[in-house]
């Protein structure tokens, strides 16, 4: 049954509603970025660049890198966009724009997406100028309520421990990512798990006119521990969107890993004075693995 034109919605010239691309536009080696002016900081280290396009915050660079062909996307903010971004880049390699069927399991495209995100750190130890990448997610964000996402016995521990010590209603998820990509992409940076949060202000803790519900949030989010039998769990940092990649990537079949420029350290109230170096630094540490 091909899928009605208001669920998978194309543009006039083909493309995909949001990112404005069409199937023939992306490569399987994805870079994803939250900022629309970092996309170029990426594709400035392109030998060739065959396509630009851009849609709202969507901007999309597709080239050349030392031969190797690379998309470089950026998001926006928050995982309501992973979830655009998610569907339709999965969309363009797995949907026939013809038929508009989903494609049968034996043709299904595995994409490999990394993130190059900003983030704080959590913990004293991490200091800012570090690069991290994400092993387990836990997502404070609505979007695994509409999904059937399917978490280890682990991740439903952690997950409920941290709706514990935060009193909060609902449930949050809890997803471990992807283990060869996290060793490739993130050989030599600190492992963590990232605690991804619906907002920059409340969500993560900061107070400038408006006071918190939970006044002690930072120190709940420092002070989490789960014991389990790979040893002891902590938060060491937070953003906006990894645990959505995570959570996706994992429903979709798609090999995503997080990684993160700590730019901010909420142990110490330190911000990077070299905030640009370490996110420089990080998409050439990128590229030179990819
Ligand atoms: C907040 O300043 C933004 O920075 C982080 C957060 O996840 C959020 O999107 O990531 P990016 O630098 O990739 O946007
Ligand atoms: N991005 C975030 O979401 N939080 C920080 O503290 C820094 C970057």
């Amino acid at each position: 049954m091909p899928i009605a034109d208001s669920e998978f919605i194309l543009n006039k010239d083909g493309s995909i509603y949001h990112l404005n691309l069409q199937p023939d536009h992306i490569s399987d080696t994805i870079i994803t970025v939250g900022d629309p002016e970092r996309v170029p900081l990426v594709s400035q280290h392109f030998d060739s660049i065959e396509t630009v396009m851009q849609k709202r915050e969507f901007v999309t660079h597709v080239g050349y890198y030392k031969g190797k062909r690379l998309t470089v996307i950026s998001t926006g903010m928050g995982t309501d966009n992973i979830d655009i971004l998610l569907n339709e880049l999965d969309a363009l390699v797995n949907i026939d724009f013809v038929t508009r069927e989903p494609r049968p399991l034996e043709e299904r495209i595995a994409l490999r997406i990394v993130r190059v995100g900003t983030s704080g750190a959590l913990q004293a130890d991490i200091p800012v100028g570090s690069h991290l990448v994400t092993e387990h997610a836990v997502g404070l964000d609505s979007l695994m309520q509409f999904y059937p996402l399917v978490e280890t016995g682990l991740e439903v521990e952690v997950a409920s421990g941290v709706q514990q010590a935060l009193g909060l209603s609902y449930r949050p998820y809890c997803v471990r990512g992807n283990d060869l990509l996290r060793e490739q992409l993130g050989a030599g940076m600190v492992v963590g798990n990232t605690l991804t949060c619906p907002g920059f202000y409340g969500p993560q803790g900061r107070v400038l006119r408006l006071d918190l519900r939970i006044p002690d949030l930072i120190q709940q989010f420092q002070n989490f521990r789960y014991q389990s039998a790979e040893g002891e769990f902590r938060l060491t940092n937070f953003e906006m969107e990894t645990a959505g990649y995570y959570a996706l990537g994992r429903m979709l079949g798609h090999e995503v890993v997080s990684l993160n420029a700590i730019v901010a350290n909420r142990a110490t109230g330190e911000f990077a004075t070299n905030s640009e170096d370490v996110v420089n630094d990080l998409i050439q540490n990128t590229l030179d693995r990819i």
